[in-house]
């Protein structure tokens, strides 16, 4: 075999990849389409005017792989990434693994002591962040114990990516690497309020592209893929640039935040045939269309993922649209979908079944598997799994056991092979499809002068969605109302990610506690 090939025998199910033992990923998602003839097939569309074609792809990983190197930036280091969906990312994610340099890609959403935490935990040498987000990057790099290096702007006036880009080379070698070395990381806030490193290899998106994405939603080089979740979550990543990209498709990217109104504008401008969401989004969106009629003709199939999808919202937007939406679950740690719905067979209310190259099985508390129709903790194997976490080498052990991915959820397969979501494991809260720790929005209720105690827990809205719910003991009982509500809430918003605040706050004399003081959480729920 040739350096940096996958040879894919599709004679079986799952199809069966084997990678030459000198393996960069790049090669496979971005040079080889200018092996097939697609230099001039434009590949990323955004609603901020740029068009970008397969060349022009390939010249900008280049480049700026080279912009990365020529800062000094060296094999295995890591690159945090703060970057808005754009054809910047793509650049420098890609740039970056071609030039054997790790990209971590950060949830733009975060707060300064987020980053703080993810600047002092990666050793990263190099940090790339969009002018939009300088209001919490700056104070971060201000305030962390080490400062990368290398920062810099994507664009903008003095010393910017792009204006180092520029003057870069358009050729760079792919580096040597192999199938199962680092290759890129992502950030995981389940288990614990502690985010972790999720480490991924270099086979690891080839995976999911070739066994969700062609396998499951059969993506083809005709379609125009759009997602509303945005590219530093991996369910993004993969819907928004490594799918289109294994396929030789095309995306819409949208940098703004996705609203009902900002994503029908994008469906209807740019016709996607995929189109991937989130709960929370398709029910306002489900909402915004009982009142303006919208052209969706263009989809073909609708995917969601990030928590449950309740079936009464597939039911209704099967009605408004005529498409279905395919609920799956992925994560962080395996990278994208590993149990999902499928067109031609789904059973709305759950999450479907395995998707081939996935082995998935239901433990109860000895370890034993249980019998269908019995509920228990979720393991998943295949080959996209993280390899370990970054620096934890506890949580790593209790995560991936015997190549098992632990995923934290309790599930029932039923007699037919469906999986039913039945909840987390731990306290933490899936909100719009991103995670939200109770502990890091209690701390926050804490700092109030006013509040002794906090617990937070999640409660379903009226369209059965989970959202954060505080009960909270005051120093002065005599406060309580309406007034001391409003000004929690502005309390929490200031400080927290904007979808972290609680939606209702209670006042209660006290929490129920065990005998060691831990508060019962699930009494509350
Ligand atoms: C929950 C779901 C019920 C579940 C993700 C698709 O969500 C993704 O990754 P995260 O690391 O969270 C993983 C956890 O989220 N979850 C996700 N999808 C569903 N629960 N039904 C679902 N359909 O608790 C899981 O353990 O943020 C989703 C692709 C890639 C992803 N990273």
């Amino acid at each position: 075999m040739r350096d940096h090939t996958v040879s894919i025998d599709k004679s079986t199910t799952p199809a069966s990849l084997t990678f030459s033992s000198n393996f960069n990923v790049a090669p496979s998602f971005i040079d080889r389409h200018l092996d097939e003839g697609r230099s001039d097939k434009i590949v990323i569309r955004s609603v901020a005017g740029d068009q970008v074609t397969y060349g022009e792809l390939a010249e900008g990983v280049n480049r700026a792989g080279n912009a990365l190197l020529g800062l000094g930036i060296g094999k295995g280091e890591r690159v945090l990434m703060v970057v808005k969906d754009c054809p910047a990312f793509f650049f420098v994610f890609w740039g970056a693994i071609k030039a054997g340099i790790v990209p971590v890609p950060l949830n733009t959403l975060l707060r300064a002591k987020d980053y703080q935490f993810m600047i002092e935990d990666s050793g990263c040498v190099g940090l790339v962040y969009s002018p939009e987000f300088a209001g919490e990057v700056e104070p971060a790099l201000e305030a962390a114990s080490r400062r990368p290096d290398q920062v810099i702007r994507t664009e903008g006036d003095g010393q910017s990516l792009n204006a180092i880009m520029t003057a870069a080379s358009d050729e760079l070698e792919a580096a040597p690497a192999s199938a199962d070395e680092d290759c890129f990381w992502l950030y995981s806030s389940g288990t614990t309020g502690t985010p972790k490193g999720a480490v991924h290899a270099h086979r690891d998106m080839v995976e999911t592209s070739e066994h969700y994405a062609v396998n499951m939603l059969g993506l083809k080089e005709d379609d125009v893929g759009f997602s509303a979740a945005k590219l530093f979550f991996a369910y993004g990543l993969g819907n928004g640039m490594t799918f289109p990209l294994w396929v030789g498709a095309s995306t819409v990217l949208l940098p703004g935040p996705p609203t009902p109104d900002s994503t029908f504008d994008v469906i209807e401008k740019f016709k996607p045939s995929v189109y991937f969401g989130v709960p929370t989004l398709y029910g306002a969106q489900l909402k915004a269309l009982e009142s303006v009629e919208r052209d969706l003709s263009s989809l073909r199939a609708c995917v969601s993922a990030g928590e449950a999808l309740p079936a009464d919202i597939f039911r209704r937007w099967q009605e408004k649209t005529d498409t279905v939406i395919l609920d799956g679950i992925g994560s962080t740690e395996a990278l994208h979908i590993f149990i999902s719905n499928v067109l031609g067979d789904y059973k709305p209310g759950t999450s479907g079944r395995v998707v081939p190259g996935y082995e998935a099985k239901i433990i109860d508390e000895a370890r034993n598997e249980v019998a269908a129709g019995d509920s228990g903790r979720l393991l998943i194997r295949g080959g996209s799994t993280a390899k370990y976490y970054w620096n934890n080498p506890e949580k790593t052990a209790e995560t991936m056991v015997d190549g098992w991915l632990d995923t934290g959820d309790t599930y029932i397969q039923d007699e037919d092979g469906y999986f039913h979501y039945c909840g987390r494991n731990d306290d933490m809260l899936k909100v719009g499809g991103i995670w939200c720790s109770p502990f890091e929005i209690e701390a926050k209720l804490i700092e109030h002068p006013k509040v002794l105690e906090a617990a937070v827990v999640g409660r379903a809205d009226d369209e059965n969605l989970i959202k954060p719910e505080a009960f909270v003991v005051l120093n002065d009982a005599s406060e309580a109302g309406d007034d001391l509500s409003a000004e929690l809430l502005l309390h929490c918003k200031e400080g927290l990610a904007k979808y972290k605040y609680p939606r209702w706050f209670n006042f209660v004399e006290d929490l129920p506690k065990t005998a060691t003081g831990k508060i019962q959480r699930f009494k509350l729920r």
